[in-house]
């Protein structure tokens, strides 16, 4: 008898060239694909999420069967799915008579944990190998932070820059003369951008089937909406939302990469986020492409070094974070933050005009930018102390992008300081100023963003400094914070009573929904 191997692939490796389908052979393997309710459900996603991977899933599965591989699908409401990938596991093994099981390592540390049990219950070895559409591995990760004091990005990303040759010249040194063109990265926005429309995929037959499930099973029950559904779910059309990105919005991602304008919710971004993480586009060849534009002169210096850095910087630095320091990781709370998450996270119902824009569109679209994440929706739940399990679950529920070894990182570490460091060198706390600064939000709002205090004051100006009065035997001793506590320092007393009088206003008023009235 021939040797048969199963072969593993989660919702999240949609990938042709995913490490367990290295070396299959189509006469004797088979891939397994399943949909089960326990990955559906573990954290309520957004409908969006699950109907873009379990298309994307079907998609993947037909493409293999076109090649002549055998593919076992499993669908979410097959007979004798037993709802759970290590139940599928050892269902398709006897089925199957496998010798062997391979799969590529997961993106969560749940799955892996799970992973341990699959050779006992599936009665045969399990291999799990490395998952090589990332830049760098576990393991070189771990050779580089080694020793090291303090990880800081910026270094990480310099290193990948010179390994794999993106932006440097013969001799190593960086394109341009500089490894970073951040403060070419932060202009405000002006009056009148005219950013393009996102690129959207009419559902065909497979994705419409797979609307019909997520809505008869999970809309309406979980947070967000399904209807406008336009995500790619295949590779190629991946590549073209891809394609879109380098021609209408690469050009002007440098300048306006911070900035957040009402009722514009994409501006020059990319929204690839989910088709990176669920493996439709691998991070690699987009980087290639986005060098291709800049040396082709079809995009200026600023603008592919900045989105290049997020992608060979940023998303390989938070996934080596992630496995260095997991799973102690999601437990620590180095602000003591309790209060519960605020329930206008959920219904978008506040009068914080940015929040209530930010939110909004999460709803809808299962989309919100950096800057919306981290200094609108991450930066209310460091001010208002709300507790850091809640805000990661609320930031892995709602966005079509999230997987824990992203999302917590960006969360727990850069937006909640929840680490203690580990992400950030210090808080990204701000005040009303820096939205204001940053966005046209503060016009359409109920708040008046240059009033300190009192009852119509933009509440990001008194909860920043009371944050900072708040968390003062944690933060002053941070060099990095030696300037505001300066500030603060020199404030009257009077001024700073007000302050925390209006913040334990406002705070309590949370917790019985005070500021959700239109
Ligand atoms: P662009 O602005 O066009 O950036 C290009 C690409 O760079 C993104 O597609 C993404 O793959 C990568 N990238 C950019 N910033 C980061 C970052 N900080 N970490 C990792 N990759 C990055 N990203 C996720 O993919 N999943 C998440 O669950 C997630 N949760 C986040 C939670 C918080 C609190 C914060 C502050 C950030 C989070 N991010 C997450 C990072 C970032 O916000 C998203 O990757 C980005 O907004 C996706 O939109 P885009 O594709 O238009 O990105
Ligand atoms: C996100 C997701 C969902 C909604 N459903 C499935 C599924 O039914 N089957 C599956 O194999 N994967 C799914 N996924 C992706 C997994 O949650 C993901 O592989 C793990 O979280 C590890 O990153
Ligand atoms: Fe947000 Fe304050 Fe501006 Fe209103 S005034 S949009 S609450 S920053």
């Amino acid at each position: 008898m021939p040797s048969t191997t199963l072969r593993v692939v989660l919702g999240d490796q949609v990938s042709r060239s995913i490490s367990s389908l290295r070396d299959l052979d189509p006469v004797t393997d088979t891939v397994l694909l399943a949909e089960v309710i326990a990955e559906a459900r573990y954290v309520p996603h957004h409908p969006k999420k699950i109907a873009l991977v379990f298309s994307a899933m079907r998609h993947f599965a037909e493409a293999l069967t076109a090649e002549g591989i055998a593919v076992r699908y499993i669908r979410l409401d097959d007979d004798g799915n037993t709802g759970s990938l290590g139940g599928e596991v050892a269902r398709a093994a006897t089925a199957t008579r496998a010798d062997r099981i391979v799969v590529t390592e997961p993106g969560e540390w749940r799955v892996r944990s799970d992973m341990d049990g699959w050779e006992a219950a599936a009665a045969c070895p399990v291999e799990i190998r490395e998952d090589t559409r990332f830049l760098a591995s576990i393991a070189d990760f771990n050779t580089w932070a080694e020793g090291r004091r303090q990880l800081r990005m910026e270094y990480f990303y310099r290193d990948m820059r010179r390994r794999h040759g993106v932006l440097v010249d013969a001799a190593g040194a960086p394109e341009g003369g500089r490894w970073n063109f951040d403060a070419d990265n932060r202009k405000p926005p002006p009056d009148g951008l005219a950013p393009p429309h996102p690129p959207w995929f009419e559902p065909d037959p497979i994705t419409a089937e797979v609307l019909d499930l997520v809505r008869d099973r999970f809309a309406g029950r979980h947070f967000g909406a399904l209807e406008l559904f336009g995500f790619a779910v295949t590779p190629d059309q991946a590549d073209s939302a891809l394609d879109h990105f380098i021609t209408h919005a690469l050009p002007r991602f440098g300048d306006y990469q911070d900035a957040m304008v009402q009722d514009q919710p994409t501006l020059y971004h990319s929204l690839i986020s989910p088709y990176l993480n669920a493996g439709l586009l691998t991070p690699l060849a987009v980087i290639k492409r986005v060098e291709d534009a800049y040396r082709d002169g079809r995009a200026p210096l600023n603008a592919a070094e900045g989105f290049i850095r997020q992608i060979l910087g940023w998303r390989e630095y938070v996934r080596g974070i992630y496995w260095r320091h997991m799973p102690d990781y999601a437990e620590t709370n180095h602000l003591n933050a309790t209060r519960p998450l605020p329930a206008f996270y959920w219904t978008g119902e506040t009068r914080m005009n940015c929040l209530a824009q930010a939110i909004g569109q999460t709803r809808r679209d299962a989309y919100a930018h950096h800057i919306q994440r981290l200094m609108v929706t991450g930066n209310f739940a460091l001010l208002a102390g709300i507790a850091p399990k809640a805000v990661c679950e609320w930031y892995l529920v709602v966005y079509a992008d999230a997987y824990e070894w992203v999302e917590l990182p960006n969360t727990h570490g850069m937006a909640l300081f929840a680490d203690g460091g580990v992400m950030a060198s210090k808080p990204y706390a701000a005040s009303g100023a820096y939205i204001d600064r940053m966005s046209t939000y503060c016009g359409h709002c109920h708040y008046r963003v240059q009033d300190k205090t009192g009852d119509r004051a933009c509440p990001f100006n008194y909860l920043y400094w009371n944050f900072l009065m708040e968390n003062e035997r944690v933060l002053r001793g941070n060099q990095r914070m030696g300037m505001v506590y300066k500030t603060l320092d020199r404030m009257a007393d009077d001024r700073k009573a007000t302050i925390r009088t209006d913040s334990r206003r406002f705070l309590d008023g949370l917790a019985c929904d005070g500021d959700a009235a239109a």
